[in-house]
């Protein structure tokens, strides 16, 4: 298959975003390959005749893309005209020796204030296909794109963090458009239009950039065929419908080969069926329509589009499947899977409570004295407001303050009980006794160079939801995936250790569990997290700390010139 030769892409996006291509080479320190303007600035738009002030980048919504070719160096002047603090995050890109420009707020740098400018610099190597930019400051990565939200993100992340949980968006959009399913007073809202021409084939770089859910996406009368996953080349299959985790990029080839006409393209949020609780979700749509070559429309305004019949919105077993089916295409410059590991770490995402009053006891379930957090290993991750000095900088420069109350990722958790069990979805006795939880700067150490299992195990006490972890700095191989509670006497047999996907975002399966492997090879302070905003803000994040090697070209470099 000839990827390289095609040209005509298209970018049908589930709440959109950016591309980057990408190869080999290495960049000067002043120049670059590409090099962007970022305004990041409020505006007023008027959706479901509603008025909002959101902030965005260069007045787009969603944000400009980002064309590079392989082996590109990268770089964007970002001017924050918003009220907010503000990082822009280069999700996926591997970032080898540069951890300074991964954009992370008191993790890797300071938050760029209002008024300020900052400039980032980084390569694409050895990476093809698609990653994403977005904000990585409270829930203000909503508004750079995707859902919409007729409420203040700032306020929304300030809500969650505190443990109040009732505010959801308002739409799903398909690049940054609600389509027809939506209205204002009756009028539909503009759609994201795919024009085709019958017999080509058309790359769609999906991303899913929204803030809550999983989602489907299908095209009737028309077959996908996935080539690539978080910019890593799959061995290609085919499919009706792509399942897509928040943080998560695919490529697909569609073949326009249906009758002309018109034809939806639907995106569908999923959630775990009852007793979890059920959150309002929004179905959006856009139209792919058939032209002729030259001039003129193969379908006529008249047409009603085709429908494709989607999953069931509880159907969490066909993203199950889904993701089981992602195998990676041999590549010549890329290493293979290591056989073993030097490292076992197992870390159960669970959710806790801590006692609003400051102590350790208070009512538990469904109180108000209690923050609901979320937790790796039952530590949920927590940087003091007050905190002056990011994570790296201390690091870097071995300050004694800051590096002396960091807290060390358990091998495992605290205690073991029946992570998968049912009977903790609901607020109770069962559930209340495993709640008590404690908050921390949690982070991991690595020797540079270790290779590294970890097998993230989804709790009842999350509900049913699934997790997707996304780490920075690294690809993961995912080497395998189950229902139910991680048994390493039956599972380890079953791990994948010929072709297994490389993934930025690995989504650990609703009461499932997902195995990983990578190399501890960058140096730096990596945030490792869901991808879900509100675990996010709640507390389900760490960070890795991956050391220095023995040499200069396996150690992190000084923070750059004007950092
Ligand atoms: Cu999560």
């Amino acid at each position: 298959m000839k990827l390289r030769s095609l040209t005509t892409a298209a970018a049908a996006v589930v709440a959109a975003i950016t591309f980057l291509f990408s190869a080999t080479a290495m960049p000067s320190a002043t120049m670059a390959d590409a090099e962007y303007t970022f305004v990041v600035s409020q505006v007023n738009m008027t959706h479901m005749c509603q008025e909002m002030s959101v902030a965005v980048v260069n007045g787009q919504l969603p944000g400009p893309a980002i064309e590079v070719t392989e082996g590109d160096s990268v770089m964007v002047h970002i001017v924050n005209l918003s009220p907010y603090n503000m990082t822009i995050h280069w999700h996926g890109v591997r970032q080898l020796r540069n951890c300074w420009n991964d954009g992370v707020p008191m993790i890797t740098q300071r938050p760029i204030q209002p008024n300020q400018n900052f400039t980032y610099r980084f390569d694409v190597v050895d990476q093809e296909g698609t990653l994403w930019w977005h904000a990585h400051e409270a829930f203000l990565r909503g508004t750079v794109h995707g859902e919409w939200w007729e409420k203040d993100l700032a306020k929304v992340g300030n809500n969650m963090t505190n443990g109040f949980f009732d505010d959801y968006s308002s739409g799903s959009t398909i690049n940054g458009k609600l389509g027809d399913l939506f209205n204002c007073s009756g009028v539909p809202e503009e759609s994201y239009v795919l024009d085709v021409e019958p017999g080509q084939t058309y790359l769609l770089r999906v991303i899913n950039a929204a803030l809550f859910s999983e989602y489907f996406l299908k095209i009737a009368g028309h077959k996908f065929t996935v080539v690539s996953a978080d910019a890593n080349y799959v061995n290609p299959f085919t499919t009706d419908t792509i399942s897509i985790a928040p943080g998560e990029t695919m490529d697909a080839l569609v073949v326009a080969d249906a009758p002309p006409g018109k034809y939806y393209m639907v995106a569908l949020p999923s959630q775990a069926p009852p007793p979890d609780t059920q959150t309002p979700e929004w179905t959006t749509r856009a139209l792919v329509k058939y032209t002729s070559p030259g001039n003129g429309s193969a379908s006529s305004d008249d047409d009603v589009p085709e429908a494709p019949v989607m999953p069931d919105n509880h159907d969490t077993i066909s993203s199950f499947y889904f993701h089981g089916n992602l195998t990676s295409l041999r590549h010549r410059r890329r290493a293979q899977v290591p056989k073993e590991a030097d490292e076992h770490l197992f870390v159960v995402l669970g959710l806790g409570s801590i006692c609003r009053n400051g102590g350790l006891s208070c009512k538990r379930g469904n109180t108000d004295e209690i923050i609901l957090v979320a937790n790796m290993n039952n530590v949920s991750f927590h940087l003091p407001p007050d905190m002056a000095t990011p994570i790296l900088e201390s690091q870097y420069y071995h300050h004694q303050n800051g590096m002396d109350t960091l807290h060390e990722l358990s091998n495992g958790p605290p205690v073991t009980f029946n992570f998968t069990d049912r009977d903790l979805i609901p607020f109770g006795p069962k559930e209340m006794a495993l709640e008590p939880t404690s908050r921390a700067k949690l982070v991991r150490r690595f020797r540079h160079g270790a290779t590294v299992d970890v097998v993230f195990q989804s709790t009842g006490m999350l509900q049913g939801d699934s997790n997707p972890m996304h780490l920075h700095g690294h690809d993961m191989f995912v080497l395998a995936q189950g229902l139910g509670n991680f048994d390493a006497a039956r599972d380890v047999a079953t791990y994948n250790l010929v072709d297994p996907p490389r993934k930025n975002t690995v989504l650990v399966p609703n009461l499932g569990w997902a195995a990983v492997r990578f190399v501890a090879d960058n140096p730096g302070a990596w945030f490792i997290h869901c991808h879900y905003e509100f675990h996010l803000s709640m507390g389900m994040s760490a960070v890795f700390i991956v050391e220095d090697g023995p040499t200069v070209d396996t150690s992190l470099p000084p923070p750059p010139v004007g950092f």
